[in-house]
């Protein structure tokens, strides 16, 4: 059949704590792949120009305050309102490199005292990534990477916290990147990896059904 001849592309997850150079690494990965004739897209969560970024938006910068269900919600809404997008994009074939996704979501608001198992809640049925490549780097070097900025969260014991929560939220789809190493290095890393999931997709179905 026709539509079994696009080979879709892959949904690959870039996480990790503030700092750890995950929004670099994903535009170098999308150039390297654009440039080897990978059709692929960088996305990023939270997408502060929707409706709901806004809203996302002027709360981490603490121009408002919102109590942190309803802000974990807005995070969540963020995502879904993606979806389908998402979903063409990945069966047309388009790779997808992913700034944060629902591990975020989970970990920035469990670091605040708020129950994991509810945290997931409002995640559950989102798309399922391919990979998850979690930039792992020591708070202290995070620092020293010229500080964490001045929107909320970005506070070394939340940071710490943050971390450990991520860690817990390991799956089988989770590689863990050294992130303190060169740029160069960690890119040549995530480049192996990310091809040789997009060579392993095949006719594996894109999943909806994260968490579940
Ligand atoms: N963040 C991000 C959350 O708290 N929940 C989420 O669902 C997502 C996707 O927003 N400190 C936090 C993590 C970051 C902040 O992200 C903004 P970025 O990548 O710095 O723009
Ligand atoms: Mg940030």
């Amino acid at each position: 059949k026709l539509a079994n001849m696009v080979k879709r592309g892959a949904l690959i997850v870039l996480e990790g704590c503030d700092r750890s150079g995950k929004s670099t690494q994903c535009s170098n990965l999308v150039n390297y792949l654009t440039a080897h004739n990978i059709d692929s897209k960088l996305l990023k969560f939270p997408d502060r120009t929707t409706s709901t970024g806004k809203m996302i938006n002027s709360y981490l910068t603490n121009a408002t305050e919102l109590n942190d269900q309803a802000v974990h919600l807005l995070f969540s809404a963020n995502r879904w309102e993606a979806m389908d997008d998402m979903r063409s994009m990945l069966l047309a074939g388009t790779t997808l490199v992913v700034d944060r996704y629902v591990y975020s979501g989970v970990a920035f608001t469990a670091a605040k005292g708020l129950d994991m198992n509810w945290c997931k809640q409002p995640d559950v049925g989102l798309l399922t990534p391919d990979l998850v490549l979690f930039l792992d780097l020591p708070i202290d070097a995070a620092e020293q990477r010229g500080g964490f900025g001045e929107e909320r969260y970005e506070k070394r014991e939340m940071q710490i916290k943050v971390r450990e929560l991520f860690l817990q939220l390991r799956d089988s789809l989770w590689q863990l990147i050294d992130a303190n190493r060169s740029m160069q290095e960690i890119e040549l890393d995530i480049r192996q990896r990310v091809l040789s999931t997009v060579d392993t997709i095949h006719d594996k179905p894109l999943k909806q059904d994260l968490w579940t």
